[in-house]
């Protein structure tokens, strides 16, 4: 059969190039009338249609490998160039501490100037000082150094006292699974489930914190699966099989295997590659969204975002992923643009898993501080992790050596129209107007997804012309799963409670929370901001004073001091939480401000003084407002790795301080539970959740009122060629 199909094929595919290739070739010689646009009759006709392609290799054109060793900061904010990486790295080599051995990096970012030089600073200003913020790690002792680019120098260089190591590298990661992997006890562990060491993909969960006989050393687990037969190990557990290993001393501390009678899962149905299998459901047509006239953004010098009223700093950061800076909103009367958040980004996450086994109780990451979001942040798959005509942003890293390396692709922009709408109203003609108008919501998003080992973490931050700031966290890829010898619920004895439900035969998916906080420096005008609680009372009627019994009336509770402002989620005590400036009211003298609208959430129910929560504490509330210290952006800690939980969220909002009528920064928490099911196995669909960030009375009044409809002129619909 092939041998007769193959030259047939050939010769189609040729044909089919030769065709490819003269109308792509006669397209591209009108580009001009692409960019240009202005009849959508010549973009939009049969040869276009079929050379449509072209618009993705343009793109791939636009988004090629970029070299980045000439790029040059252009705004405060910037990131580190590979050019300043590499500066730093010299003068680090020639510090008296550093010599003869140079210590492993385990962060280097921008030391991001004081608030009010980058407040300060316009467009044509030369840049605040350059500086780098270095944690390094050098013969046990953690170094926190700030460097002077511009100087040179290393002006200040503290040792680290405190609870806690700083985020793994990789280098730290390939020592632990290499220490496991040559440790005799695992090779007969292998052998007696009929595996060999080949056979083994090993994963190094972090160790958490779990009292003083884990201090002073950095500890790491290392868990091994099988991969014969399918790249989704995951789902195939050497259960109960756990080492702990030293990893400065490079020795396995301890080794656990309790698991041995139970088989390792099966491979089959595991792999999640794309094959050529028709599903058992109607295929669904290409689709994609068509922007005739090109995207509506721009980002100018590489970090500034400029899209219809809004304006931000986009940047990509090691351990928290996206950080969006100096988020700008212009006002709907004056176009003058007008500070909503000085800087926003997702300070830690917290990832509990509700088992006590041995192999299971010390499950309870914290991904930014542990990791780094930023870091686990792989290239996105373009038209599949974000649509046609998105933007791509590289990021530049630092590896353990103290190098710059190159993420590609790692942020996405694009314009979303999801076929919604941003507002609408019909009159019936019955009195006297005859009226349809609707307008459509067409937004702009700005995209990463980490792959934090099993787990992947999509987060979206979505600009709306309205002034609303949607942020969306998602959650796929594969569950940590817990071997079992049961292969059916009727043979669990009842007396067992697993930590989970049966995903899967010999797979039992282990219940676990994800709590992503989240650091919102909003500046609604101005730096000086007040939190307000808008609390929803129920009042009773006097007796005969109206047909009613009951109603609710808004109550405002002005925030003095942190106590005031840690709030709990209550749909029975419910309330808006507002941050307003007290001194900039509208016409109606209404104070101008935002509000954070929660979605669907989840709490930590886990014990206060659990090490994991103690650790995670900024759990504890869901919103929580601090007085703005540029030291406070790490909801854990800075050095997160094995802290007790000296250094959160939870312990600064202790002190109680004023944050009244001040720089304030409002904390919030996305929450999910998640009771795994058959779905989840053995990869799970997205699920997420979200929050938004809404004017009030920060506008006059509607600002998208003067938005235009879509006019079918505008939006050329494309046949493909069989068709038209
Ligand atoms: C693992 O054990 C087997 C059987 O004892 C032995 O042949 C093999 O060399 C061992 N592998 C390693 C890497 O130690
Ligand atoms: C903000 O408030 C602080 C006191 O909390 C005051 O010192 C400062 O001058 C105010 N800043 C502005 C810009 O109003
Ligand atoms: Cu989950």
């Amino acid at each position: 059969m092939e041998t007769k199909t193959t030259p047939f094929l050939r010769f189609t595919f040729i044909l089919f190039l030769v065709i490819f290739l003269f109308t792509c070739s006669w397209y591209s010689l009108n580009l001009p009338g692409f960019s240009g646009y202005s009849q959508s009759t010549s973009w939009c006709n049969s040869r276009s249609r079929v050379c449509a392609h072209l618009g993705s290799v343009l793109e791939t054109r636009i988004h090629k490998p970029k070299d980045h060793m000439e790029d040059i900061p252009h705004h405060p904010l910037d990131p580190l160039t590979m050019q300043e990486i590499n500066k730093v790295r010299t003068i680090l080599s020639t510090f008296p501490h550093f010599l003869p051995s140079f210590p492993a990096i385990h962060s280097l970012s921008l030391d991001e100037p004081h608030k009010d030089l980058v407040l300060d600073w316009k467009e044509g200003d030369p840049l605040p000082p350059r500086k780098a913020l270095v944690i390094a790690l050098l013969n046990g002792q953690s170094y926190v150094l700030s460097v002077d680019l511009d100087l040179g120098l290393v002006t200040s260089n503290e040792i680290y006292h405190g609870s806690g190591y700083p985020i793994l590298t990789i280098k730290d990661i390939s020592v632990a699974m290499q220490v496991a992997l040559s440790y005799k006890e695992l090779n007969k562990s292998a052998i007696k489930r009929g595996l060999s060491l080949s056979d083994l993909t090993c994963i190094t969960p972090s160790a958490g914190w779990f009292g003083a006989n884990e201090e002073g050393r950095r500890l790491i687990k290392v868990q091994c699966f099988s991969n014969q037969g399918t790249p989704n190990f995951y789902m195939r557990p050497l259960e109960g099989l756990t080492m702990t290993v030293d990893i400065d001393k490079k020795e396995v501390v301890q080794f656990t295997d309790t698991g041995r009678g139970i088989p390792v899962p099966r491979a089959t149905n595991t792999d999640y590659r794309y094959q050529k299998e028709p599903p058992k459901m109607k295929p669904i047509k290409p689709i994609s969204i068509e922007q005739p006239q090109g995207r509506s953004f721009s980002i100018e010098d590489e970090h500034i975002v400029k899209w219809a009223n809004w304006e931000f700093h986009l940047k990509a950061d090691q351990r928290a992923g996206i950080v969006i800076s100096r988020a700008m909103v212009s006002d709907s009367d004056t176009g003058v643009p007008r500070s909503v958040m000085y800087k926003g980004f997702s300070s830690e996450l917290f990832v509990p898993y509700m088992d006590p086994d041995e192999s299971w109780y010390f499950k309870g990451y914290m991904d930014a501080g542990e990791f780094g979001m930023g870091a686990t942040a792989l290239s996105l798959v373009p038209l599949n992790d974000c649509p046609r005509h998105s933007y791509y942003m590289d990021a530049i890293f630092v590896s353990w050596d103290g190098k710059p390396y190159v993420q590609q692709n790692m942020i996405c922009v694009f314009e979303r129209y999801a076929g919604d709408i941003s507002w609408r109203h019909s009159e019936v003609p019955v009195n006297g107007f005859n009226i349809r108008e609707a307008r459509p919501k067409v937004t702009l998003v700005t995209r990463m997804a980490a792959s934090v080992g099993n787990y992947d973490y999509i987060f979206d931050w979505e600009f709306q012309t309205d002034g609303l700031i949607h942020v969306v966290v998602t959650l796929s890829g594969m569950l940590m799963v817990k071997g079992t010898p049961h292969q059916n619920t009727d043979q669990i004895p009842s007396q067992e409670a697993p930590s989970g439900p049966l995903v899967s035969e010999n797979v039992f998916g282990v219940v676990h929370d994800h709590f992503i906080t989240f650091h919102l420096d909003l500046d609604i005008d101005d730096t000086n901001n007040t939190f307000v609680k808008v609390n929803l009372v129920k009042e009773e009627t006097l007796p005969g004073e109206s047909p009613r019994k009951s109603y609710l009336k808004a109550k405002r509770n002005v925030a003095k001091t942190e106590d005031d402002a840690r709030v709990k989620l209550n749909l029975y005590d419910p309330s808006e939480f507002h941050l307003i400036n007290p001194s900039r009211r509208s016409r109606l003298g209404n104070l101008a401000g935002y509000k954070i609208i929660p979605a669907g959430n989840a709490a930590s129910l886990l014990d206060h003084l659990d090490p994991p929560q103690l650790r995670s504490a900024f759990t504890n509330n869901q919103i929580w407002v601090t007085p703005y210290n540029r030291n406070e952006q790490w909801a854990g800690g800075l050095f997160t790795y094995q802290s007790k939980g000296d250094d959160t969220l939870a312990v600064w909002s202790a002190r109680n301080r004023a944050i009244e009528n001040t720089d304030i920064v409002l904390w919030y928490t996305l929450g999910f539970h998640h009771i795994p099911c058959q779905e989840d196995f053995p990869l799970m669909p997205a699920v997420s959740s979200s929050f938004d960030l809404k004017p009030v009375n920060f506008f006059e009044s509607n600002p998208i009122l003067k938005a235009a409809p879509m006019f079918e002129k505008d939006l050329p619909v494309c046949r493909s060629a069989t068709t038209s």
